[in-house]
């Protein structure tokens, strides 16, 4: 039988900056649903990586005074090392830069042009160089200084220049039965009815070639041309898959995308595809914004959250939990320092950390750290049975749909259930008057734990990993599986330490 396949991406982020918290978290997310599934044993394919033409590349570059392949060779591989000091688990790193992609977006424009949707003419209008992209009148604000902006708050300028367009407005029909055929093409439902009525509104055919700068993927057959980088970037999904080659991949599952790409993935790229004769993907899902303590996060205003401050401060296994558990993927996010302090010291340190501590101490302490032999009472079987097949099920059916914050609360529910049962059932009491209860609760806590830790993997792979050392459980113990089993009697459990340590601040 040949494994089901899951094919997750992220964006590919900008190399004009350091990455910050905005980038850690998509590329979490994604890490997240790709543990998940292979946990739950799917082929998974998650792609990150960087994006590295267009004209705002080659400004930060000029700006820097290097040439635009050395800066972005330097830029690039800090997103490589985050990816890698945030255990990310990626099976590929694009970047555009790469001859495997130039050969996919030049294919891309050959089939689009050999349909016959690319035609040449002269663009006149307004560009956003920090957005790297267009904007009509209509869209524009205005700025503080009473001058035009464009509606993310971005400068635009005039460009007038010979342009290659993409016939975007042939697709406006196609583009709502696709939406209609398939409603979670795009998720959330609010994000999806945002473009849903941008479609409708109307689509103008695309400018997708520029002439008056040359950092780009040149356009085949007309070289003082560079492709509009959103056309290369959008394409590095498919390249990933060894396309124009083979592309046994495609289509992608998930195209996880912060709320201010929506447009370009749930617009631009599936009306290239159809303009390609190519398969579409299953969803787009757009997630909100973080925000610094009631902040918009910006360079200029220095309040930029810098993922490794968060690593180094509250860990990265607690910074992965807060980020997915206290908000709702879907929305906006404030980052609190004090809100990740409570969610660090309560829901990791106490009622999980303390949890598998004090079980696992006790058993040390009076049964010699062996893992007992034990009679169960039903109320027993109910709690570990509330941590298996049916919790799974329920933080997967969460997953399907990204809500990373309800899978996680369900399984705190279990939790929770858990430090109810230890204080009804108060096996420090039972130690003098019934030690063979006391087993049985402690057996019943620790074996709770053990499949909470491993359903908890795909987000906080090394604690719960170090939860399962604790409880003895071998490399091949740990699949979803696993949470078919009981701990065996007899097993012998290394002393244990604290894994969640608990927030103190510095002097
Ligand atoms: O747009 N909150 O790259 P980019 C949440 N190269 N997410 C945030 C965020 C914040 N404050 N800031 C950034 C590009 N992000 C293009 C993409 S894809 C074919 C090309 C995340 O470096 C979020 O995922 O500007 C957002 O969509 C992405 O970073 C933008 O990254």
């Amino acid at each position: 039988m040949t494994k089901k396949t899951y094919y997750v991406t992220t964006p590919i982020y900008y190399v004009n900056d350091r990455p910050h918290i905005g980038h850690a978290y998509t590329t979490l997310a994604a890490d997240v649903m790709a543990r998940f599934k292979r946990l739950d044993g799917y082929d998974v394919h998650f792609l990150t990586g960087t994006d590295e033409h267009g004209q705002k590349i080659q400004r930060s570059a000029e700006a820097k005074g290097v040439s635009p392949q050395a800066f972005t060779d330097e830029v690039s591989a800090v997103f490589r090392e985050l990816a890698t000091d945030f255990n990310f688990s990626h099976n590929d790193f694009i970047r555009t830069t790469e001859d495997r992609h130039k050969r996919a977006c030049a294919q891309m424009w050959k089939l689009l042009s050999d349909a016959g949707h690319i035609y040449l003419d002269k663009y006149s209008g307004w560009y956003a160089v920090s957005d790297e992209a267009f904007y009509d009148e209509g869209e524009l604000i205005e700025g503080p200084d009473g001058n035009r902006i464009a509606p993310t708050g971005k400068s635009v300028e005039w460009v007038e220049e010979e342009s290659y367009f993409f016939r975007l407005s042939a697709f406006e029909k196609p583009l709502l039965e696709l939406y209609e055929k398939q409603p979670d093409f795009i998720l959330p439902k609010g994000r999806r009815n945002e473009v849903i009525s941008f479609v409708k509104g109307g689509l103008q055919d695309l400018s997708i070639s520029r002439t008056t700068f040359d950092w780009g993927v040149g356009v085949p057959g007309d070289e003082k041309h560079v492709m509009y980088v959103w056309l290369d970037a959008l394409t590095n999904y498919i390249t990933a898959t060894g396309w124009p080659d083979e592309a046994p991949r495609w289509p992608a599952d998930l195209h996880l995308v912060g709320k201010d790409i929506l447009r370009f993935h749930a617009i631009y790229w599936p009306a290239f595809l159809m303009g390609a004769g190519l398969p579409l993907p299953k969803r787009v899902f757009a997630h909100g914004w973080w925000t610094n303590e009631g902040e918009k996060i910006s360079k200029s205003l220095g309040n930029v959250i810098d993922p490794y401050e968060l690593k180094e401060t509250f860990g990265l296994d607690q910074t992965r939990y807060f980020l997915l558990r206290e908000v709702p993927f879907g929305n906006d996010g404030d980052f609190r320092r004090d809100a990740m302090i409570t969610r660090m010291n309560s829901d990791l340190a106490n009622n999980l950390g303390n949890l598998a501590q004090r079980s696992l101490s006790m058993i040390a302490k009076n049964l010699g750290g062996v893992v007992p032999a034990v009679t169960l009472t039903a109320e027993d079987e109910a709690l570990i049975e509330a941590a298996g097949e049916s919790l799974l099920n329920g933080v997967r059916e969460h997953l399907d749909v990204q809500d990373f914050n309800k899978a996680l609360e369900t399984i705190w529910l279990v939790i929770s259930e858990a430090n109810v049962y230890i204080d009804a059932q108060a096996p420090w009491t039972l130690k003098k008057t019934d030690p063979e209860r006391m087993g049985a609760v402690l057996y019943t806590v620790i074996e709770t734990v053990r499949r909470v830790a491993v359903i908890l993997q795909p987000v906080m792979p090394e604690s719960s990993g170090k939860l399962l050392d604790l409880l003895a459980q071998s490399e091949d113990q740990r699949h979803f599986e696993s949470l078919d089993q009981r701990l065996a009697e007899g097993t012998e459990l290394p002393a244990p330490a604290g894994v969640f340590p608990r927030f103190v601040e510095a002097e």
